[in-house]
Formats: structure tokens, sequence, C-alpha cells
């Protein structure tokens, strides 16, 4: 984006995105990271009775040996409304990638209210998100992701996203799979979806209008995943609406102040 008034940091990290369709990157603030797992864990292990674990990361990777898939999804939405339930945990995922949405999105920002997690024990097949956009059911195009892995994801225990030039290859002909499935989109182009690598400490920034989705996990461990998005306050909204879905969470002066002014009546200057 050279020529732009984006200088610096911020203009490497914006080409990378754009380029890519997402970014990766170590977490900004490794506290607000280790207190969302550490609670998330302790949560975690108070649904199954037991007391907050020493090793939480080893704790959750192995979950599948004390939850059986038939209590998964209990067991994942009781979590999503403790973790949402607690009132910090939304300012603490947002500090996590705090410049990075600067840079990408904007500094006056709409967030999704609830933040979303997902689980993948080893083999289920009973919690996939195949592959999809966000904009196919309702997002706007102008929302980003901020995904957040609480163990290590790489190849099926993490998701795919398809290359900015791959999608905009496919997009044409996408309608053709209304018929077919998505699932032939998916088995004539595997080969180029690219699974990502994002480790415990690290984020997932990815651009939401991608086709995207996971598969079976087939890694011996469990998949623990948060998701939510990111938009700039002003961009248009689609279904999910602010108020609803979003809410502003970085108001600036200047839009305060523009919020609160009243006309002076009948006065006209
Ligand atoms: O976590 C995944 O595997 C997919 C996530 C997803 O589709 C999303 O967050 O929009
Ligand atoms: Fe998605």
């Amino acid at each position: 984006m050279s020529g732009s008034f984006i200088a610096g940091h911020d203009d490497v990290l914006g080409a990378a995105f754009l380029r890519d369709g997402y970014v990766i990157s170590q977490v900004e603030d490794v506290p607000s990271l280790t207190r969302i797992r550490d609670r998330l864990a302790a949560l975690a292990a108070a649904e199954l009775g037991k007391a907050a674990p020493n090793a939480p990361q080893d704790f959750l990777d192995n979950i599948h040996k004390f939850v059986p898939i038939e209590k998964l999804n209990d067991f994942r939405v009781s979590l999503i409304g403790k973790i949402n339930a607690e009132s910090w945990v939304r300012e603490a995922y947002y500090r996590l990638a705090e410049k990075a949405l600067h840079a990408l999105v904007g500094n006056e920002l709409a967030m999704q209210r609830r933040v979303n997690l997902s689980i993948q024990l080893p083999d289920d097949e009973s919690s996939l998100l195949p592959a999809h956009a966000d904009t196919w059911s309702g997002d706007s195009p102008f929302e980003v992701v901020l995904w957040l892995p609480m163990v290590d994801c790489f190849d099926t225990k993490s998701m795919f996203v398809l290359p900015p030039e791959v999608n905009a290859r496919i997009a044409p002909s996408l309608a053709k799979y209304e018929s077919e499935g998505i699932e032939a989109l998916f088995r004539e182009h595997e080969s180029e979806f690219r699974y990502l690598t994002v480790k415990y400490g690290q984020y997932l920034l990815f651009d939401q209008n991608l086709i995207h989705g996971n598969r079976i996990n087939r890694e011996k461990t469990t998949r623990w995943t948060f998701n939510c998005r990111f938009k700039g306050l002003f961009t248009p909204y689609a279904d999910k609406k602010l108020g609803e879905f979003f809410e502003p969470i970085t108001l600036r002066p200047a839009t305060r102040m523009g919020l609160a002014y009243r006309p002076p009546g009948n006065f006209r200057g």
C-alpha cells in the first residue's frame, strides 16, 4: 500500500493481510491471554466437578478424556455463557490484538458482544463448520475475525482459509455448488486450502469474506479456539446489527462530541 498515508509497520501488516487474507502474530498482552486461558480451564474443570488444573493447556488438550461427544455441545454452550458472564473478558480479548486491529480495521471499533468458543475433540464429526464465508449468512464484508487458540492448533486441529487469489478465481462459479453441495468445492480445491498453524500465545486475524472452515480433527488432542468479530464502527452493517450483535468499544472524543451535538433550536446563524 505504498503511497498511502498509512506508514511503517501498519503499512507492512496491511499489505500482508491483503495478500494472504490473514495475519498470525504473538498476542500483544500476555497477562490477558493467561488470564483468559486460566479462567476457561477453571470453568471447564468446574463443569466436570474438578479443581482448577495446574497445567491448564495440557488439561484443555486432553479434555476428550473427560467429556464424551454426546455431552460436548451442552458443555460448550455452558462454558460460552460462563466466560461471557465475566465482565473483563471482552476487554482482555481486545487487548490481545489492539494494535493490529487499529492497523487493519481502524481505531474506532465495534466488537461482537459475545466471544464464541469452538471445541473439537479428536475424530468428532458433530461440530464441524464446512467451507463457508461469513458473508453468506448475514455478516457484513467489513468484519474481521480475531481467532484465538487456547492450545496449539495445526493441520486438521486448526481451520483452513482459501488464499485470496484462489477465492477470486472460484467466486464466479460458486453457484454450481448450490446443487452439488459445498463439500464438492472442498474436494475439488482441497490442495489449495491452507490450514493455519496458530500456537497458543498467538492470534489469527482473518478476512471472513474468504472461504474458510474446518474438518474432522484427526490429531490426538482437542482443539479449543475462541472467535470474535470486529469492524469499523461506521462501516456498513448487514444482519448483525449494532446494539444487538455488535457494540461500540472505542468511541473517540470527536465522535462523542458529534453525537452529543444538538442544533440550537430555530436559530439559523
Ligand atoms: O474456527 C473455525 O474452524 C472456523 C471459524 C469460523 O468460521 C469463523 O470464526 O467465522
Ligand atoms: Fe466463518
